[in-house]
């Protein structure tokens, strides 16, 4: 069993597995990092690092920026905010969700967000695969702690396309606080104060603040808060704007309808926001060739650059203030406050976060890493192959959630403990319908509240033609999904008497429970089921419990058939590229032997051959690497390999004469040896 932490970032990705040694994170063929993006063509996919490489050439079919269109309808203000920034096109899907239209084999295709991200999944899995040296299925991922349901299904249909089986979708802050709370050995006792550490993370699109409490074994999380529209992409647009105005002016350049030149210039742009944090002078920003054979010049300091992103900087606060707020703790308690994320590396946001709790941020854990850490921790923990340290987390609702019948009743309030399932009992004659929403529109990242529509099945009269006892069971799964996930009818045996309640609602009663109307059930990470009906401490009724089927209706996921089809899909892409990797290796493997053998006719080879093969052999070179130029620039496999076995049986004969001169000494002297 793998135990990997991925970390999916809205620009950069991380991966951390377990292996003997501990926690580390891996690399790919580039760096430590996997960049999300996803190129697609007319034979194959490049995603990561190599297809950033192709958004020059091949720009609008290269996909980055995606991560926040889970969950979201084409017509949502977001999606349509980012659009006119895109270079790829965003198509409106059947369903109302937003899709991504690109060319690949030479058609016109429409991907679902979910297949987008399953292509930079499949990535991560191979990156893995190919550092571990084995089958990755198993996973933790990470997601903004912001994310709402339909963003976390969107996510968890992405990893199924994908071919990994996600044991736990964790949120940033919790992965970065798991992180750094598992090899403390200094926390407090359970019986004692625990330790409040604040954590910070500031990526490219979001700004994410949780507060966590700490005791040996364990992380409570109290609170988050968050800004999902504030992150380090925000002052690179800034930038952007600043330098398109100003190239205008001086060059007369309508860069906002070049989208190459725009994509560029962001390049340059974020460079340049990097050295800034590094800098306090002038630093320049130079683009060769930018628009129409111009070459541009610019320059910014610090003190311009806080300036130009005021508006940004001012947004810092507030979800600091918030968590504050929501956890009733007072500046005093907090023990530190941990930044992490990319563009917490901006020196005003840190001075505004050390500022408003009144001490120096730390840094302690590693920015880009951490998160991914997280993950792989979680990972090992709930996996069965790996020990590690027992380390319990309980994390928080984000919005609080509430269930309508007749009446509305919220079943969920904002920061209630997560994972976590309650019991709550109706009275019922009939089959019936749960709609479950989003209590505060005003705090949801999108405008549709809408969860999901559960209805509970085959409910019938007791046979004296009374009301029946249904008991729903309602939960936050591990990954923070809300669902109706099981429902049972109770059936009063003869005898034992019961009044019959007259009211059809529930009562939700967090406390107290009066008449056990909703019941708690705390849920272990493991998964591992509880009976419903443990734990009451009433007198045992004789009841007849059947269980109740419940149809899910979720708003905005996609078509269960559907998704069959697009983990079908996926593996064929997967073996289209592999098949145009091995072509292309073929070709190259042509061209490397061409310049190889020819080198070596001028030199190593020339003894071994007569001038007259030799001339004859240059010639066939000549014309091999010609036909690559021209018709054999686009051809099958086995066209390639046939080409290298032709060139073969001239070269390989010069070749092994060469070898048995060589080989012929050094047996000598082995001879010799033995002597
Ligand atoms: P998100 O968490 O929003 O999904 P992400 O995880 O991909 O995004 P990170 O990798 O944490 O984001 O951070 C990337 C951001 O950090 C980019 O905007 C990048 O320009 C910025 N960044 C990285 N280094 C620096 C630096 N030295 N100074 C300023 N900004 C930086
Ligand atoms: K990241
Ligand atoms: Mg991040």
């Amino acid at each position: 069993m793998s135990v990997v932490g991925i970390d999916v970032g809205f620009q950069n990705c991380y991966i951390a597995v377990a292996r003997s040694g501990g926690i580390e994170t891996i690399a790919n063929e580039y760096s430590d990092r996997c960049t999300a993006w996803v190129s697609l063509a007319s034979k194959n996919r490049t995603i990561g690092n190599a297809a950033k490489g192709q958004i020059i050439t091949n720009f609008k079919n290269t996909v980055h920026g995606f991560k926040k269109f889970h969950g979201r309808v084409f017509d949502d203000p977001y999606v349509q905010g980012e659009k006119p920034k895109l270079p790829y096109s965003l198509h409106k899907l059947a369903s109302g969700n937003t899709g991504i239209k690109v060319r690949y084999l030479d058609e016109d295709k429409v991907f679902t967000i979910e297949q987008v991200t399953a292509m930079l999944l499949t990535k991560l899995k191979e990156t893995s695969e190919s550092a571990l040296k084995k089958p990755v299925v198993d996973c933790v991922i990470s997601v903004p702690s912001f994310f709402t349901d339909a963003e976390r299904r969107s996510v968890m249909d992405a990893t199924q396309i994908a071919g990994l089986n996600c044991l736990r979708l964790i949120n940033d802050t919790t992965a970065v606080a798991l992180a750094y709370g598992i090899y403390k050995q200094d926390l407090p006792t359970p019986e004692e104060k625990p330790r409040n550490v604040v954590f910070v993370d500031l990526g490219h699109s979001s700004f994410q603040v949780s507060i966590s409490a700490f005791n040996k074994g364990k992380l409570k999380v109290l609170a988050t808060a968050f800004d999902p529209y504030l992150g380090g992409r925000n002052f690179d647009e800034a930038l952007v704007d600043n330098f398109c105005e100003e190239f205008k002016a001086r060059y007369k350049l309508n860069v906002r309808e070049n989208p190459r030149a725009i994509l560029r210039l962001s390049q340059e742009c974020e460079k340049l926001k990097k050295l800034m944090s590094a800098n306090c002078s002038d630093l320049p920003i130079n683009i060769e060739c930018f628009m129409n054979d111009i070459d541009v010049t610019g320059k910014m300091n610090r003190v311009q650059f806080e300036e130009l992103c005021a508006p940004f900087l001012m947004r810092v606060e507030a979800p600091l203030k918030a968590v504050m707020e929501q956890s009733k703790l007072s500046r005093d308690e907090i023990y530190a406050v941990e930044v992490v994320g990319g563009a917490t590396r901006i020196p005003s946001i840190k001075e505004r976060i050390s500022k408003f709790f009144g001490k120096d941020v730390s840094t302690t854990l590693n920015a880009d890493e951490a998160v991914a850490r997280g993950c792989a921790l979680q990972c090992a923990i709930m996996s069965p192959a790996f020990k590690v340290r027992e380390f319990s987390i309980t994390d928080v609702v984000p919005f609080p959630i509430t269930l309508r019948h007749l009446l509305k009743c919220e079943v969920y309030s904002k920061n209630h403990a997560a994972p976590f399932s309650k019991v709550i009992t109706f009275h019922k004659k009939e089959p019936f319908d749960l709609e479950a929403f989003y209590s505060l529109p005003q705090e949801l990242p999108y405008p549709d509240i809408r969860i999901g529509r559960f209805s509970v099945q085959n409910v019938v009269p007791q046979p004296d033609g009374e009301s029946s006892k249904v008991k729903a069971k309602v939960r936050i799964n591990v990954h923070g999904i809300f669902s109706v996930s099981s429902a049972s009818l109770i059936e009063k045996q003869k005898g034992e008497g019961e009044d019959v309640q007259m009211d059809m609602e529930p009562t939700v009663q967090n406390e107290g429970r009066p008449e056990d109307q909703v019941r708690e059930i705390g849920e272990r990470v493991t998964g591992e089921k509880q009976d419903p009906a443990a734990g009451g401490s009433k007198p045992k009724v004789k009841v007849k419990s059947t269980d109740l089927p419940v149809l899910a209706n979720i708003i905005r996921q996609l078509d269960r058939g559907v998704l069959n089809d697009f983990v079908e899909y996926e593996s064929q892409m997967i073996i289209q590229d592999k098949l145009e990797k091995e072509r292309n290796d073929a070709k190259n493997a042509v061209e490397e032997y061409v310049y190889d053998l020819r080198d070596k006719l001028c030199g190593i080879y020339e003894k071994y051959t007569t001038e007259e093969d030799s001339n004859r052999l240059t010639m066939m070179l000549e014309d091999t690497e010609n036909w690559l130029y021209e018709e054999g620039e686009d051809q099958d496999k086995q066209v390639y390999v046939d080409k290298l076995e032709d060139l073969k049986r001239f070269g390989q004969p010069i070749q092994d004469r060469h070898r048995e001169q060589e080989d012929r000494p050094r047996a000598f002297e082995e001879m010799g040896k033995k002597i």
